[in-house]
């Protein structure tokens, strides 16, 4: 008998990110997998942290032009959102919108999408709710039926793309329903660095731990054997690409395993785990520009600190 082969399990696609991620010399692990439950939870716990502005004062932006807003918009549109709802901010949307034809929320995990446009439902039992489970990076088709969708991006998380892959993505939602479309684009602005580095070092330590969950959440789902109590939360601004860089921060000399593959880190060597790029109004239209949009608004608060940009097709 001759003993049977010890065959390699194959990658998975997380693992192959992860593993692409740590063999840099300056180590990236993927930010999209923050979001596990419990990194959702954290997640709405920092919305709410007294520090964190970007999520209040874009709510009190929409409360207050969100009437005008409606009335440029027009009567029976279809209001489309990647990602599986904003929660608050969606609702004063739909509420603001004048008889609108329908929604689609559009988010990758099928279950998540179903239990809020299951939710939704009840709030406004007379909207047309349209889940759409995809991954709204990718190509996608729209509904049949949804033509100049009024496209809804909030919270900044075009901010944590890098800025190709913004212009990519805001080019690819250009095309959405045909084109002709229009984009509610809410993004965080350039301020002051007290201002942001705060924001992303709260004195509570909710972000720290938010950060660390990315490797609680790898761990499980990507059979890592990440020492939390061995890395550290750092988050600091980067003058150089405009953006706030979150890290994990070795607390010594250690080695890690993924699928079978094993990293060195040096003492105070950083892992990073999410850029937060912040603009200028003028940068948000150039991009916008570069990538098939024209302005038509921009809404802001009396500090400037955060934008909602109203764009149309070019
Ligand atoms: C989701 N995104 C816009 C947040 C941000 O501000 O970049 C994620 C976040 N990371 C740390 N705090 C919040």
């Amino acid at each position: 008998m001759t003993a049977a082969k010890h065959q390699p399990l194959p990658l998975t696609p997380m693992q192959t990110e992860v593993l692409g991620g740590l063999s840099r010399g300056d180590k990236h692990l993927p930010s999209k997998y923050f979001y596990d439950a419990a990194g959702a939870r954290l997640f709405e716990r920092i919305c709410e942290l007294p520090e964190y502005y970007p999520t209040r004062t874009e709510l009190a932006i929409l409360r207050t032009h969100l009437p005008t807003i409606s009335k440029q918009l027009g009567p029976m549109r279809w209001l489309v959102e990647p990602g599986s709802g904003s929660g608050l901010k969606t609702r004063l949307l739909l509420e603001a919108l004048d008889q609108p034809a329908g929604y689609v929320p559009i988010d990758i995990s099928d279950a998540q999408l179903k239990a809020y446009a299951q939710d939704l439902r009840q709030g406004f039992p007379h909207l047309n709710v349209r889940p759409l489970s995809a991954d709204f990076t990718a190509d996608l088709q729209l509904p049949e039926g949804v033509k100049k969708p009024v496209i809804w991006f909030p919270g900044s998380t075009l901010g944590n793309f890098r800025p190709a892959d913004a212009q990519a993505f805001l080019r690819r939602l250009s095309r959405w329903g045909g084109g002709a479309g229009e984009l509610l684009l809410g993004v965080d602005l350039v301020k002051p660095v007290e201002v942001l580095e705060a924001a992303y070092n709260d004195t509570a330590g909710v972000t720290a731990r938010f950060n660390l969950n990315l490797l609680r959440h790898l761990n499980h789902a990507a059979g890592c054997d990440f020492d939390l109590s061995q890395f550290r939360h750092e988050a600091r601004w980067n003058p150089q690409i405009g953006a706030i860089q979150m890290f994990l921060i070795s607390l010594g000399e250690q080695t890690v395993h993924v699928a079978g593959h094993a990293f060195a880190l040096a003492s105070q060597e950083a892992i990073c785990t999410e850029y937060s790029h912040k603009y200028t109004p003028t940068q948000v239209e150039q991009l916008a520009h570069a990538s098939g949009w024209s302005l038509r608004n921009m809404y802001s608060d009396p500090k400037n600190w955060f934008g909602v940009f109203h764009l149309e097709c070019i």
